[in-house]
């Protein structure tokens, strides 16, 4: 598989879970804009073959070479920036939940989803976006989980596929700046994540970052049962240039921080837009 097929099928299956993001992409290109991806990222366990060493193959078969690591201590997570073969593709951000770190409890429900994966399944760069590699959880297991780590949750019932693509404002003309496309993406109704602020970062760290709320869909838990859970975003970043005049092409984790928690119900913007709702 080539990168452009990789991405193509990546985005198929990302839009499939956040129609938001094909909305706000067509918004743009009716307003003339092009877009090109920052990055994309990917969320798993440090669990089961499909660690960040498992899945880390498939992006170096693609040409992918790691920047940098990162470490989000109290979301218990750590995470690599890997940068494409050529610039007009997105960068990645791989993160995995360190499991050790969970209660008993949660860890032998991670253990009850990891042991089911297909080892087959796991050897072509497709499981990035494959979704649930085991049975659903039950409703009270998401919730457990949730507990302790909405990554986890999210993780448990969404599965491996690309939890975000990112709109490259840099390649933008009118819409030149992070606060000018997150106006335009609450003019078409969508609510932003306004934790630690609707801008993360700031031209002195070098990226700036904007980001939706999550998408919701109805998924079945253990024992049909049916609830509304979010899904997928879509992120918008403006990098500036280094000391050296090159564009920074790495992240910042205090930025991610709050990134991380576009997908959580429990962000009080999120509630905010329920109840508009
Ligand atoms: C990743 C959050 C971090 C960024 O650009 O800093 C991130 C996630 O939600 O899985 O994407
Ligand atoms: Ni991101």
């Amino acid at each position: 598989m080539d990168i452009q097929q990789f991405f193509d099928r990546l985005w198929d299956d990302y839009v499939s879970m956040a129609p938001q993001a094909q909305r706000i992409h067509d918004a743009f290109v009716a307003e003339g804009e092009t877009i090109l991806n920052d990055h994309v990222a990917f969320r798993t366990f440090d669990r089961g073959m499909i660690t960040l060493a498992d899945l880390e193959p498939h992006l170096l078969a693609l040409g992918y070479t790691r920047l940098e690591p990162y470490e989000f201590s109290a979301k218990k997570l750590r995470a690599y920036g890997y940068l494409p073969p050529t610039d007009d593709q997105p960068r990645v951000f791989l993160s995995e939940l360190k499991c050790d770190e969970l209660s008993a409890a949660a860890q032998h429900i991670i253990d009850g989803l990891v042991a089911q994966i297909d080892a087959t399944r796991v050897r072509t760069p497709d499981v990035l976006w494959a979704g649930r590699l085991w049975n659903a959880p039950s409703f009270e297991a998401y919730q457990a989980l949730m507990a302790e780590s909405e990554y986890a949750a999210w993780l448990s019932i969404v599965g491996l596929r690309a939890n975000h693509f990112t709109i490259s404002v840099n390649h933008f003309h009118t819409f030149d700046s992070v606060e000018k496309v997150l106006a335009k993406v609450e003019s078409l109704g969508l609510g932003i994540n306004a934790s630690g602020g609707r801008i993360k970062g700031s031209p002195q760290v070098l990226l700036e970052q904007g980001s939706t709320l999550a998408d919701r869909a109805e998924f079945t838990f253990a024992g049909s049962q049916v609830e509304e859970i979010p899904t997928c975003y879509y992120e918008f970043a403006k990098r500036y240039r280094t000391v050296d005049g090159t564009l920074y092409q790495g992240f910042v984790a205090a930025s991610a921080d709050k990134i991380f928690e576009s997908t959580d119900i429990r962000n009080p913007s999120h509630r905010s837009v329920l109840h508009a709702e």
